[in-house]
């Protein structure tokens, strides 16, 4: 029995779980949780990096006697490094507005076929390329980490760029393995601010003693290299027990797709906005980024803090079907904002009548959403000639049976929803592993973990009519 700490930054909150694991048992314990709330100054949002990195220290200190450290966090976003290995500014959001405008004079320079051949994801004006053609690094940066990464750094003291993380920031060739030192260099980039890559279960380093006096941790505590990206830790975990299987991770962002072992890079695939980015084990989870509960999330948020979840999604199973539908992969609903107003202006404009309540608004944002979900899996299952019997629903929309029910109807396939903590427990298996664990990692989630099962109406007509009306099919 072995004791892993993952650390799992998500865009809504972060936490320190310790997994308890053997080759026939998984527990989980929640050391820490913790809100993660971005900071707006001088008109730049920002994430509170240095408050997060001290949640995380606190939560290793109650996590207590852990085998071996693993973190992951959401993608895309990075720490620029000095030459003496101070951190130069605040890590941006990929919310932040910079990026406006940037992808498009990115993809005129440099040519949409050309991006998605080397980098193969989808046109996200978010990118890490777009960041950082949007603000150069200054001359004195050295070193560019990824968050996950750059925690990594300041546990350890030791640098690299875990590869399912690097996959993500469009610098990064997908066919090659390799950072695109072609691609760096045309942009204007200076290639040595890109560090070696490290594949997930090999060892970053060990605590810095500093680090290890503070927790109360030995500084022999290895970090492990984990799928840093969160999302590759996601679907690590899924209880799939063969191939054939659609996947929505599902939280902040709703990430719907496939696994595949290579990518698809085709100009139909880069038309139809599908990323190919590297998961475990060298996989490639060919995916749609679509907006998720981060509608909703928003959308509470305007609303203010005395309507709460639980009522609102029963009000919304009420309330009545394919009443107004929205487009849930829409970029006008990215940056922070009144989201129940934006809604109804895209109603509006595209001659429905806007939602007439809170319930109704949520469940626009509900059926919204699973038409997303259906329209990435089926198309990602063409497009790479995957079959997909059974969807599973991870990460805290797991916990959304509403969501759960319709994406099962939607989908016209069973949903296999859970673990709500798939993040965390993708975490802790690769660690697991590079510590001895020899188990079919899935097998243990499937056997250890409560799922919940959601066979669909089939009612397929009317789902096919509903998608239709956003132009998804
Ligand atoms: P992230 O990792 O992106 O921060 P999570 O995977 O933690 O996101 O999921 C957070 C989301 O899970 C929330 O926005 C909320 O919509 C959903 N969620 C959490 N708890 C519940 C619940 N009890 N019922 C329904 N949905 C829930
Ligand atoms: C989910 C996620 C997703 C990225 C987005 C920026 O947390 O990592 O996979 O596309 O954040």
């Amino acid at each position: 029995m072995g004791s892993y700490a993952a650390v799992d930054l998500g865009a809504s909150s972060g936490r320190v779980m310790l997994a308890q694991l053997s080759e026939d048992r998984l527990t989980l314990h929640e050391a820490h949780r913790f809100a993660n709330r971005p900071v707006r100054v001088a008109g730049t949002l920002y994430w509170d990096i240095l408050g997060l990195y001290r949640e995380i220290l606190d939560g290793l200190r109650s996590a207590g006697g852990a085998d071996s450290i693993g973190i992951d966090s959401w993608a895309v976003d990075y720490g620029l490094l000095d030459s003496s290995g101070a951190l130069i500014g605040n890590p941006v959001h990929y919310r932040d507005s910079r990026t406006d405008g940037v992808m498009e004079r990115v993809v005129g320079q440099i040519g949409a076929d050309t991006l998605y051949d080397v980098g193969g994801l989808q046109f996200l004006p978010f990118n890490t390329v777009y960041q950082l053609v949007a603000s150069a690094p200054p001359p004195r940066a050295r070193t560019l980490l990824m968050i996950p990464d750059l925690l990594t750094y300041w546990l350890t003291g030791e640098t690299g760029a875990e590869v399912t993380n690097a996959s993500t920031t469009g610098l990064y060739d997908v066919r090659a393995g390799e950072w695109a030192y072609p691609l760096i260099e045309r942009l204007g980039l200076s290639r040595r601010l890109f560090t070696p890559l490290r594949r997930p279960g090999t060892t970053a380093g060990t605590l810095r003693p500093e680090v290890a006096a503070e927790t109360g941790l030995p500084s022999s505590l290895p970090v492990t290299a984990v799928g840093s990206h969160d999302t590759a830790s996601a679907v690590f975990a899924v209880p799939a027990s063969d191939d054939r299987f659609g996947y929505v991770s599902c939280g902040t962002w709703s990430l719907a797709g496939v696994e595949l072992t290579a990518p698809v890079l085709t100009a139909e695939s880069r038309r139809s906005g599908f990323t190919n980015e590297v998961g475990v084990d060298g996989t490639i989870r060919y995916l749609r980024n679509i907006m998720g509960l981060w509608l909703l999330q928003e959308s509470l948020r305007t609303w203010g803090a005395e309507e709460s979840l639980p009522s609102l999604l029963a009000a919304a199973a009420d309330a009545p079907p394919f009443a107004a539908l929205v487009d849930p992969g829409d970029q006008e609903f990215l940056a922070p904002g009144d989201m129940p107003a934006r809604i109804a202006a895209h109603c509006e404009r595209t001659g429905q009548r806007p939602p007439a309540d809170r319930a109704a608004t949520v469940r626009c944002i509900i059926e919204s959403l699973a038409i997303g979900h259906r329209a990435a899996i089926r198309e990602a299952a063409r497009l790479s000639g995957r079959a997909v019997d059974v969807v599973h629903v991870v990460g805290g929309g797991a916990r959304n049976a509403l969501l759960c029910r319709l994406t099962a109807d939607a989908c016209g396939l069973p949903v296999v929803a859970g673990p709500v903590e798939a993040t965390a427990i993708g975490n802790a298996l690769v660690q697991a592993r590079a510590h001895g664990f020899t188990g079919d990692p899935r097998d243990l989630v499937r056997r250890t973990q409560d799922l919940t099962v959601y066979r669909p109406s089939g009612d397929d007509a009317a789902w096919d009519r509903a998608a239709s009306r956003i132009g998804l099919s």
